[in-house]
């Protein structure tokens, strides 16, 4: 039986990142992809755009949801991107409810990056999500969503130890198998760990540091890493392919300023097909 996963993002019209980059993803990789859009706007929010429009959908999240119910439909994961509002991520709370709870929740709590909150949210959007992070089974924090989630100060470079702790702390918040986006001990490698905290294990992996900013490469990752876990891989398994899409991801995006908005994430897709009949 085909997979079905039902991812809750906003759609940026422009931009390549949450919607347009989960829907062809998890696409790719054969499992059917429903969405619930939690706003749209006309370019995402992150650097080089600025006056654009922003429609909140948080009033169509409970109707979608209801119909829903009525029809039966059942989903194999819910995976949940950028949130509009501290409303919604209430309203995808109920989601979870009524959806989430006999398959994968994985949450990426996208709230801000380099140590900067994203345009928008506030102190009460963070506490909203930490609670959201607890009803999840995975999290997928980059290293400035965690310092928001765990209350620490933002850092780039962490010894291991350091990182585990990260790990085994942002599971005290409630999710059983956190993910860490954007890991570096050396400033040269870069990539994602993550602890299993049923077995204690803990999982990583790596690729040479690219310096220089790709915006989305946070939504492809956790895209990459849902469709795996959809698919009933392994954590370790999950995280080792999801880095190593991101990076070629990142790699094939030229550093010309033609696309500066976004990845070119569209010259990968036919890695990810290898996962198309797995079901
Ligand atoms: O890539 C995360 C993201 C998703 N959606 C919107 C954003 C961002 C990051 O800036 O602005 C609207």
């Amino acid at each position: 039986m085909m997979k079905k996963v039902v991812t809750i993002q906003d759609i940026s019209c422009f931009g390549k990142c949450s919607l347009t980059v989960a829907l062809p993803v998890i696409s790719a990789m054969g499992i059917e992809t429903a969405v619930i859009p939690t706003a749209v706007l006309s370019t995402h929010t992150g650097e080089g755009f600025s006056g654009y429009t922003f429609r909140d959908l948080t009033g169509d999240i409970p109707g979608i949801s209801e119909h829903w119910k009525r029809m039966g439909l059942s989903f194999d994961a819910v995976y949940t991107g950028y949130l509009g509002s501290v409303d919604q991520v209430r309203i995808v709370s109920d989601f979870f409810g009524d959806f989430g709870r006999d398959c994968a929740v994985i949450v990426d709590p996208v709230m801000g990056d380099r140590g900067r909150l994203y345009a928008g949210f506030t102190d009460t959007f963070v506490s909203e999500m930490r609670k959201l992070c607890a009803s999840a089974d995975h999290i997928i924090p980059n290293l400035t969503e965690a310092s928001l989630l765990l209350g620490t100060p933002y850092r780039e470079v962490f010894t291991e130890e350091e990182v585990k702790d990260i790990l085994r702390r942002l599971a005290g918040l409630g999710c059983p198998a956190p993910v860490l986006t954007g890991v570096s001990y050396d400033g040269q490698h870069q990539g994602a760990a993550a602890y299993d905290s049923a077995t204690g294990e803990f999982f990583s992996s790596f690729r040479r540091q690219v310096n220089r900013q790709v915006h989305g490469t946070g939504d492809i990752f956790a895209s990459v890493f849902t469709g795996m876990i959809t698919h009933g891989k392994s954590l370790g398994e999950a995280v080792e392919t999801a880095v190593g899409f991101t990076y070629d991801c990142i790699e094939a995006t030229p550093d010309d300023g033609e696309c500066w908005y976004g990845s070119c994430f569209e010259r990968c897709l036919g890695e990810l097909t290898v996962y198309a009949s797995e079901d």
